[in-house]
């Protein structure tokens, strides 16, 4: 490492809020599958910035249509109309089946839109009585990290030492249709949940799960939220991660790969009538719906069904799974995922999933642990088989010689 890049580091340590802790290893380029560090080294990345790159880094369509309107308009507010925010919505619309978009920037911004949208819902169509509106979360959820998202975290160190919280948020066991069913009040609005818990390990509910979600959600009129910031937008191997569960959500959180990687942009989906009870003045963002972020989303989502990425991830994901799981390695408990949304779970014993991660971080392969025992594999979903075969062997080296 050189000294201008160890420089780097002493300056990020001493002027940066310590709230990461990073691999020490300076990226200085990326291109497609590949980073590279500042000494030269090449990696493949298998976690597309917690799946926010999905069409690959720098994507060169999506670059080129940043650049084009970053010349000509990039932010007006929404005191005025610009000229790519009805085709934005038009595309994301026809392309996901929704009826409203409301845009907005990052991700947690999404999900309190979302709440705030479904609880004015409740009150002014469900005929909740004022401030007692219920929403239902998943034990071990992942929404974001402002205070009202984090107060409705079961994770003590994503809540701890933020209180005091928001009210009107219930938790239940993931997976578990009897404590949903339990739950639910008649002054229950919303139910908001990951399809797939990314941050929580890769967590998918038992089959017929969702299905049961859905028919209860109707049932009581619930609006079912899901969260697909990190699911969606082909991760997964379909275009939304409820596909595989054959159901529809009422609402869906879109985020992260929405841009390519470009540009925060985010959006709730929905039908019209839990976003057609916003009306003018009650919502908004300097940046939510601009020129720039519009232009960028479009293209983002235009190669990803041009090029074939979901059906990529799809394939190379379940050909990167089954390679995974022929790895004879008594460091591993389980392996976890759908499509290019990958998890290696390591026995306790087995010393932490941070040390395979440095350790495969020197074979040239970038991905992250998670809650100690886990090993998260997401790689850009342009993923060619080639370079699957590449990881493989590469995983298969770390996982049985440190096993
Ligand atoms: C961090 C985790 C992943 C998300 C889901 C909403 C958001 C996220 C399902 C909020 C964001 C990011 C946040 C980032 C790391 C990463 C993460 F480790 F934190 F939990 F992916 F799993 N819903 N996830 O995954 O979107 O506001 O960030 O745009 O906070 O460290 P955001």
């Amino acid at each position: 490492m050189t000294d201008t890049t160890q420089e780097l580091i002493q300056t990020e340590l001493s002027l940066g809020a310590h709230n990461y802790k990073p691999l020490d290893v300076m990226l200085t380029r990326g291109e497609g599958v590949y980073l590279w560090d500042t000494d030269g080294n090449q990696y493949l990345d298998c976690l597309s910035a917690y799946s926010a790159v999905n069409q690959g880094h720098c994507h060169p369509k999506i670059l080129k249509a940043m650049v084009e309107q970053a010349g000509k308009l990039t932010l007006t507010s929404r005191a005025f109309r610009n000229d790519q925010l009805a085709l934005f919505y038009e595309e994301i619309a026809a392309l996901t089946g929704s009826h409203k978009v409301l845009p907005m920037n990052s991700g947690a911004e999404a999900v309190e839109s979302a709440i705030k949208a479904v609880r004015k819902w409740g009150y002014e169509v469900k005929g909740v009585p004022a401030n007692q509106a219920e929403v239902i979360v998943a034990r071990n959820n992942f929404h974001g990290r402002t205070l009202m998202i984090v107060g409705f975290s079961t994770d003590p160190v994503a809540r701890g030492g933020f209180g005091p919280f928001a009210p009107g948020f219930k938790v239940v066991e993931h997976g578990d249709i009897g404590a949903f069913e339990a739950a639910v009040t008649p002054n229950t609005v919303g139910f908001l949940i990951e399809p797939i818990q990314g941050e929580a390990g890769v967590i998918i509910p038992p089959e017929g799960y969702f299905k049961r979600v859905r028919e209860l959600c109707t049932e009581h009129n619930i609006t079912l939220i899901l969260d697909e910031i990190q699911t969606g937008l082909g991760r997964t191997g379909k275009l939304l991660a409820e596909e595989h569960e054959g159901i529809e959500a009422d609402v869906t959180l879109v985020g992260k790969a929405l841009s390519g990687g470009f540009y925060p942009v985010s959006a709730v989906l929905s039908n019209t009538e839990v976003l057609g009870v916003l009306r003018p003045g009650e919502h908004g963002s300097t940046f939510g719906g601009n020129p720039l972020a519009c232009a960028v989303a479009r293209v983002a989502l235009k190669v990803l069904v041009e090029e074939g990425m979901v059906e990529n991830a799809a394939e190379q994901g379940g050909y990167f799974m089954a390679g995974l799981s022929d790895i004879r390695s008594n460091a591993v408990k389980e392996i976890r995922g759908r499509g290019l949304m990958l998890a290696v779970e390591l026995h306790p014993g087995a010393g932490g999933a941070r040390r395979y991660c440095q350790a495969l971080k020197e074979r040239g392969i970038l991905c992250k642990d998670t809650h100690e025992h886990s090993i998260r594999i997401a790689p850009p979903l342009v993923i060619t088989r080639t370079q699957v075969d590449w990881a493989l062997e590469r995983f298969g080296t770390v996982l049985t010689e440190m096993g």
